[in-house]
């Protein structure tokens, strides 16, 4: 037994003993742990010889603590009071900080008029990302449709551009719309104006996408025949068409064979969906949705100013559209439904590695504990 001098083997023997009696109260990483007896600890109950401490953080990144019920001395055959400083240092997993990306390669984000009079669709990863993290598609300049007039009208799109920051997605639509659409029309309304913009994270066509809820979309237009009632990003988004409203064309085809009709002859004269072909069997073409028939709402947008844009380093110069159409909002939502991948970036892990590493800065007591080497 102890009697004043113990082993090396012995006082180990004892470390651990201790620390299977140890209880972790958090995720504590690595803590200093001071452990002391006697009547100056305030800390000790009265009727409790074990010492039970707040953790000291000695190492960054340290939260919590970690408590180290310390048995009765005397249990361990050993005399009086006693100070133990410890170091206990506890095996953390490796820190990583994630980013989160919503707009991966592949994905289609798309948008036409309600007349479906033009329309443009954004394939992430087609075209390169620019040093400002700006992705444009470019669509047909000579595509637009205003009755037998074909190119550079008032439905005509020119751009659709993306970029994504570490919180929100940011939109540019450059144009000859105007937010509030064109009045004077034939609409039911007396207005044809934008129909709503559809992000597809789904992997799914369109029109599947669309009918098993899959679509995210943001309605912008607060003028427009979109069925949900608020500006914003929704998700589980069936789509719908307002083209019967809005004197439109029913169909995809409809409106390609129309400007292949009465459009220009010659390059870029052909209708064109941006990164998509216009007969793209991405879409129905037998189909014109272009609204949000149902969805969640998720979050509210935040439209930029020209010098709040021009601030994101978006090139405003490149399209000949009379409006620019910017606005962005959190990507958050997106995320939160697990549309979003992480790409993870790893820190050095402070040391120590291990279940337990015990290090004893000093054992002192008041019976002279020793230790000796056999
Ligand atoms: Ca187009
Ligand atoms: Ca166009
Ligand atoms: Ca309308």
């Amino acid at each position: 037994m102890l009697e004043g001098s113990i082993t090396l083997e012995e006082f180990y023997s004892m470390l651990k003993k201790l620390a299977l009696d140890a209880k972790f109260i958090t995720d504590t990483t690595a803590v200093g742990l001071p452990v002391q007896r006697g009547e100056n600890n305030l800390l000790v109950n009265k009727d409790e010889k074990a010492s039970l401490l707040p953790p000291v953080p000695l190492l960054g990144g340290v939260r919590g603590g970690f408590y180290l019920r310390f048995p009765s001395w005397e249990g361990l055959g050993v005399g009086s009071a006693f100070c133990l400083l410890a170091l206990v240092g506890i095996a953390q997993p490796a820190q990583a900080t994630t980013n989160l990306t919503a707009l991966n390669p592949g994905i289609t984000i798309n948008t036409f008029t309600e007349c479906l009079n033009d329309g443009v669709a954004l394939v992430t990863g087609q075209n390169p990302i620019d040093q400002y993290g700006w992705q444009y598609t470019i669509d047909s300049a000579h595509d637009g449709v205003d009755g037998l007039q074909v190119g550079g009208n008032a439905y005509e799109i020119y751009s659709l551009a993306l970029k994504e920051t570490a919180d929100d997605i940011v939109v540019a639509l450059n144009a000859n719309m105007p937010l509030t659409g064109v009045d004077g029309t034939p609409a039911d309304d007396g207005n044809i104006g934008w129909g709503d913009l559809f992000f597809n994270f789904s992997g799914q066509d369109f029109s599947s996408a669309s009918n098993a809820g899959d679509l995210f979309a943001v309605r912008f237009a607060e003028t427009n025949d979109s069925l949900v009632p608020n500006i914003g990003l929704y998700g589980d988004v069936t789509a719908t068409s307002t083209t019967a409203i809005n004197s439109g064309f029913s169909s995809i085809e409809a409106y390609n064979q129309h400007v292949a009709t009465y459009g220009c002859n010659g390059p870029g004269c052909d209708p064109s969906l941006g990164d998509l072909a216009a007969d793209s069997t991405y879409f129905e073409q037998n189909q014109s949705l272009n609204a949000i028939a149902s969805g969640t709402y998720l979050t509210g947008l935040s439209f930029l100013s020209t010098a709040e844009l021009s601030a994101t380093g978006y090139d405003a110069n490149q399209f000949a559209g009379e409006h620019t159409i910017a606005f962005k909002f959190s990507k958050s939502s997106i995320c939160d439904r697990g549309f979003c991948q992480a790409s993870e970036v790893t820190k050095s892990v402070p040391e120590p590695s291990g279940i337990f590493g015990l290090g004893i800065i000093g054992l002192v007591t008041a019976t002279g504990l020793r230790l000796r080497r056999r």
